[in-house]
């Protein structure tokens, strides 16, 4: 008979779990010590719960199953919370194992007492569930993989016990295989293919699963063949584009801007996606952004099979013979002169090799990253689903490890980096084929233009200051090297290509340093605001050149 955690640690392979992102402490001592005997579960520590968290999530998206997270408590997993909600809103599958203290122990209140499943409901609504016995534990861990799996995938939370882990009794369980979605409704295709065939304007709005080749392809030919428009949501959980697949609109990160894109629907199908909604609200601003009389059908929630709904519906249009058009191989010049982000979205688009993984936590450096890299070879494209800022790096780490024969690209702001810059580290010790490119144009340059954007009466001194990066100085490159990571810093496009055409050719984890001014800012970035509350009043064909020019 094993003690709870080796038969736990048994029971997670048994299940197909390989990697544990670790950051324990004295509770998950038992655990530790049993990972030596489970010979197929990887362990990757990581300096801070965040990069845990993170880790998983990026894991998960690329290898389209959960990997496990290792966390100390209340405190370790509220440290590890903002990643856990990106994956929440990716839907994406993780188990997490968080350590509590033994149960005698629990009513004492010690120093590192809190209550786990309170911090655990807010990223984990479908599974939070506190471990009572060592006999029962692999049991509880079979309902943890199993609500992780999905369909949806969601963050699953399992509290493990100190004297639960260490008891004796334990029996490792079999998991069910994943459980296929639920197949499309034909009264709801049907109906739904009426619409489209009645005329008007529509459009497939795609997310989740439903931005994967299969999926694109059987857009593809239903936009071919009926004119519908194909759209992806803001921020994809994982994109597949590039030369030789279809491409598609994504939403821009601007209501307004998406409010173009949408203005003319009479029928948007949400395919594994959300009806569209602002980011924030804004004063005087509407938070929807379907326009007025346009109906939304639902083809597939995301507990529904999305590909199997495309396909029935381009059947049900008479779409499935149809040739879908497809993005053709194009790659920007190489870029020269002084860096700018532009540029080194450019630089990338010139130099992208065959099957990357890009991650882009660029913010406003990437605005120009989609239309630079559209006809690169075919790669995907990870993003903020959450919007809580800190996933690239973490995430970089997850990919390679779940694809290590491809090259992944971590496109990070200089804010967003200094969240989790530890991933670093766990990237030189598990020696991982990552370019982070860091765009280091020393501010929180997006919370400028919101600061204009929300409509602040007046901004003086001390609101500019939260917002800038620039006093003291952060050097990236030696930030790296410290975490035993290769990195150089680059202020020309000439170095910086240089730099990643080193990078990408030499194993392991590279830092490149972008040095770079703020892609929005001066006159442009003033009159952005203004223009924004002018594209609702504009005739419908400059507003879409003006959206067109902003974010491409
Ligand atoms: C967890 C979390 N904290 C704070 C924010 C607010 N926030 C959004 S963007 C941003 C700054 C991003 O700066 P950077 O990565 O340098 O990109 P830039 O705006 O300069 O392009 C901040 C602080 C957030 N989104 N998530
Ligand atoms: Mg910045």
């Amino acid at each position: 008979m094993a003690n709870g955690a080796h038969a736990l640690l048994r029971t997670l392979a048994d299940a197909g779990i390989e990697v544990c992102f670790t950051n324990p402490g004295t509770s998950e001592m038992h655990f530790v010590a049993a990972l030596d005997d489970e010979p197929r579960m990887r362990a990757v520590l990581t300096l801070f719960e965040g990069v845990a968290t993170g880790a998983a999530d990026g894991y998960a998206r690329m290898a389209d199953k959960p990997a496990a997270t290792l966390l100390h408590l209340g405190c370790g997993l509220g440290n590890g919370l903002a990643n856990l909600h990106n994956a929440r809103k990716a839907k994406v599958p993780i188990v997490n194992i968080v350590g509590d203290h033994a149960t005698w122990h629990v009513p004492l209140d010690a120093q590192l007492q809190s209550d786990i499943e309170t911090v655990a409901r807010n990223v984990s609504p479908g599974f939070v569930r506190t471990a009572q016995s060592t006999a029962q534990l692999c049991g509880d861990a079979v309902a943890a993989i199993n609500v992780a799996r999905g369909p949806p995938g969601q963050v699953a939370t399992l509290i493990l016990p100190a004297d639960v882990s260490w008891g004796d009794g334990a029996q490792a369980c079999p998991s069910p295989p994943a459980s296929a979605p639920p197949a499309p409704d034909a009264m709801r295709i049907d109906a739904i293919a009426t619409a489209l065939k009645a005329g008007g304007s529509s459009a497939l709005l795609l997310g989740g699963r439903a931005l994967r080749e299969p999926a694109l392809l059987a857009a593809a030919k239903i936009a071919a063949h009926s004119g519908v428009r194909v759209l992806a949501e803001v921020f994809p959980t994982r994109l597949e584009r590039g030369a030789g697949l279809p491409a598609v609109e994504r939403l821009a990160y601007l209501a307004e801007l998406a409010a173009v894109q949408l203005a003319d629907l009479d029928h948007l199908v949400l395919v594994d996606s959300k009806a569209p909604v602002s980011f924030f609200a804004y004063p005087g601003k509407p938070s929807e952004l379907i326009p007025k009389g346009c109906q939304v059908h639902i083809l597939a929630a995301p507990h529904e099979a999305a590909l199997e709904s495309l396909t029935a519906l381009a059947d049900a249009l008479g779409a499935s013979q149809e040739q879908p058009v497809l993005q053709s191989p194009q790659r920007p010049p190489r870029p020269r002169g002084r860096l700018t982000a532009a540029k080194v979205c450019k630089a990338i688009g010139h130099l992208l090799p065959e099957r990357a993984i890009i991650i882009d936590e660029a913010i406003t450096s990437g605005l120009m990253l989609s239309s630079l890299t559209a006809g690169a070879p075919r790669h995907d494209v990870l993003t903020l689903t959450g919007g809580a800022i800190g996933q690239g790096l973490p995430n970089a780490i997850g990919a390679a490890l779940a694809c290590p024969d491809r090259p992944v690209l971590a496109l990070i702001g200089d804010g967003s980096a200094m969240y989790t810059i530890q991933a670093l580290w766990t990237m030189a010790r598990e020696d991982l084929n990552v370019t982070a490119i860091i765009f280091a144009n020393a501010s929180y340059s997006v919370l400028n233009v919101e600061l204009e954007r929300v409509g602040a009466a007046r901004i003086g001194p001390k609101a500019r200051a939260q917002l800038a990066l620039d006093r003291p100085a952060l050097n990236f490159a030696q930030l790296a090297q410290g975490m035993g990571v290769h990195a150089v810093r680059a202020d020309a496009a000439e170095n910086f290509c240089r730099a990643l055409e080193y990078a990408l050719a030499t194993p392991g984890p590279h830092l490149i340093e972008a040095q770079i001014p703020q892609a929005l800012s001066g006159a442009k970035r003033r009159v952005l605001p203004w223009m924004l509350r002018a594209l609702p009043r504009l005739p419908a064909s400059l507003a879409r050149t003006l959206k067109d020019r902003l974010a491409p």
